[in-house]
């Protein structure tokens, strides 16, 4: 397998600063070697250039930022659609969560060219299914799935070169805890896939994961791209304090683990975000060393050898 890292260290869509040094705290984590002990051949675009946070206040719309956002939402896509057309893994090194509406744009189109079915897993603690006239906040960072579907600022959401860029059926949320009221009746509008954190309690990591992965096992999921759109914020707080909005009672180390070890098992993960990690709210790095930890889960580390790939039904 080969891998591409693309730093793209973008704030522009958080009220907290920090978030731009996440692509450099995963470098000095070592993420590449760790791919590298796996078997991945792994190189290193850098990081993108793009503006910084103006920490401008709401627009006419309600929006921080967003001529930024579009910036770096834009470079993010043409370089993320680039390393795919190199049938190539993208690993996008954020910055905040807004940089998902260029990379899964790129994806969604990548895969309309190419006959792929899309799924996209995004572990967060929040939905980021706000829009410009729901948002507590205006940050963008709380709308990237919103834009996906269509219901963004107009000029994020056609960045895939259709509106919207993929149907929300293709997502499935995991992870959540904190959920704005506006965004608890978007999931149910646009009728998005989602386990809460109560889902996770009442019916274990294992069992998520499995409905989660449904249809992505075997021949069944040939046609299927994979997207891992990983918010550190989904993980605990007391295990991941790097991140801008932690939200306690999140997902423990072992339940992380399992995740990820359930989804390298389907052997379709095609791309990957890696966002929110906020090296300036961290201790010694360690947020984005178990993100390192995690990610070799993710590309099929196990502490024994497997005999069968798939997990048992
Ligand atoms: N829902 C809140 C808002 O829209 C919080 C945004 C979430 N922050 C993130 N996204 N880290 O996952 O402002
Ligand atoms: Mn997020
Ligand atoms: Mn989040
Ligand atoms: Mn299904």
């Amino acid at each position: 397998m080969q891998a591409t890292l693309i730093g793209i260290p973008t704030d522009v869509g958080a009220s907290r600063l920090g978030a731009a040094m996440g692509p450099d705290a995963l470098r000095v984590a070592q993420l590449a070697p760790a791919l590298q002990q796996l078997g991945v051949a792994v190189n290193d675009l850098g990081n993108l250039a793009g503006p910084v946070n103006p920490r401008g206040g709401r627009d006419a719309q309600g929006l921080r930022n967003l001529a930024e956002c579009l910036h770096w939402n834009q470079i993010a896509h043409d370089a993320v659609l680039q390393v795919l057309q190199q049938s190539r893994l993208p690993i996008m090194l954020g910055g905040d969560h807004t940089l998902a509406t260029g990379s899964i744009s790129a994806i969604a189109r990548h895969c309309r060219a190419t006959g792929k079915r899309l799924r996209v897993l995004w572990l967060d603690a929040h939905s980021d299914c706000n829009t410009p006239e729901s948002s507590p906040s205006g940050n963008l960072h709380g709308m990237p799935v919103s834009s996906l579907c269509g219901l963004g600022p107009a000029e994020l959401a056609s960045l895939s070169g259709t509106t919207p860029a993929l149907p929300a059926s293709a997502f499935c949320q995991i992870g959540l805890r904190s959920v704005d009221a506006s965004e608890k009746l978007m999931i149910r509008a646009l009728g998005l896939e989602v386990y809460d954190m109560r889902a996770i309690d009442e019916l274990g990591m294992r069992e998520v994961m499995r409905r989660a992965l449904d249809g992505l096992l075997g021949t069944e999921g040939e046609d299927t791209h994979l997207h891992l759109s990983f918010d550190v914020d989904f993980l605990d707080p007391d295990i991941a304090p790097g991140t801008g909005t932690p939200v306690r009672g999140g997902p423990t180390y072992r339940e992380a683990q399992l995740c990820m070890e359930m989804i390298a098992d389907t052997g379709r993960l095609a791309s990957l975000d890696i966002v929110e990690l906020n090296p300036a709210l961290d201790l010694r790095n360690q947020t984005a060393e178990l993100v390192v930890d995690l990610v070799q889960s993710l590309f099929g580390q196990s502490t024994l050898m497997r005999r069968d790939a798939s997990p048992a039904t």
